[in-house]
């Protein structure tokens, strides 16, 4: 099995990354995001309550995500692996997270964390929210909170895998083709 936490703040690449691994892995794609906005498309309890602070910018609530995933690995169990995008956003996701995959006899092997300046993130983010149709890609202000929330909540998660060992950070500025080839170096040393 092999499980990857693909790390960094709003806008790094996390999702147009996490596509091209799954293609090449055939990796089992657990992106909370996605989980949530589909949770908000069909209407649920759970994603009327996450919409508002998602518009917003916030983080939703930990036990919310980390139900989401747990629900996910008990229904993966076959999964060769996963690659977790968005996820673990603070470090008592990242501890449950540890806890859940060990329960599953298995751990993270690495985290990659794509960096790139906060005037990037910007900027793709408002290029993205022409036609993303995303309330929370097509306000600079409320893009500044969400980057605010992973410089406070998100960015001590890498700290966590730094213990650990597991830690690579890639640059996520420049071509998409040769960022996924600096990530594919670092997953097969790990594989
Ligand atoms: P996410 O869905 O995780 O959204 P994101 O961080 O905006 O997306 P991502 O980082 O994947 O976008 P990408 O860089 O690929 O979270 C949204 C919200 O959900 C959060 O704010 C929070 O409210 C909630 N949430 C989710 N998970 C949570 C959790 N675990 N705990 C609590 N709350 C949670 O793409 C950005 C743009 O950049 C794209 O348009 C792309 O085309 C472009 N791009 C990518 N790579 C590029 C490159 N190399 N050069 C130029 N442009 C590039």
């Amino acid at each position: 099995m092999l499980n990857i936490v693909l790390f960094g703040p709003p806008g790094a690449g996390k999702g147009t990354q996490s596509q091209k691994l799954i293609d090449k892995y055939q990796l089992k794609h657990l992106s909370t995001g996605d989980m949530l906005r589909s949770e908000i498309a069909h209407q649920t309890e759970l994603g009327l309550k996450a919409k508002e602070l998602m518009d917003a910018g916030l983080l939703v609530p930990d036990e919310v995500v980390i139900g989401m995933i747990d629900n996910q690995l008990n229904a993966n169990k076959e999964s060769k692996g996963f690659i977790f995008d968005g996820f673990p956003r603070t470090v008592a996701q990242a501890q449950a997270l540890d806890t859940l995959l060990s329960n599953h006899l298995t751990s993270i092997h690495l985290m990659l964390a794509l960096t790139v300046t906060e005037e990037e993130l910007v900027k793709r983010l408002l290029i993205r929210g022409e036609s993303s149709g995303r309330a929370d890609d097509q306000d600079e202000a409320k893009i500044r909170v969400r980057v605010n929330e992973y410089n406070t909540k998100t960015a001590q998660v890498a700290t966590y895998y730094e213990g650990q060992g597991k830690f690579k950070a890639i640059d996520g500025i420049g071509d998409i083709d040769e960022i996924f080839s600096a990530l594919c170096t670092e997953i097969e040393q790990v594989g």
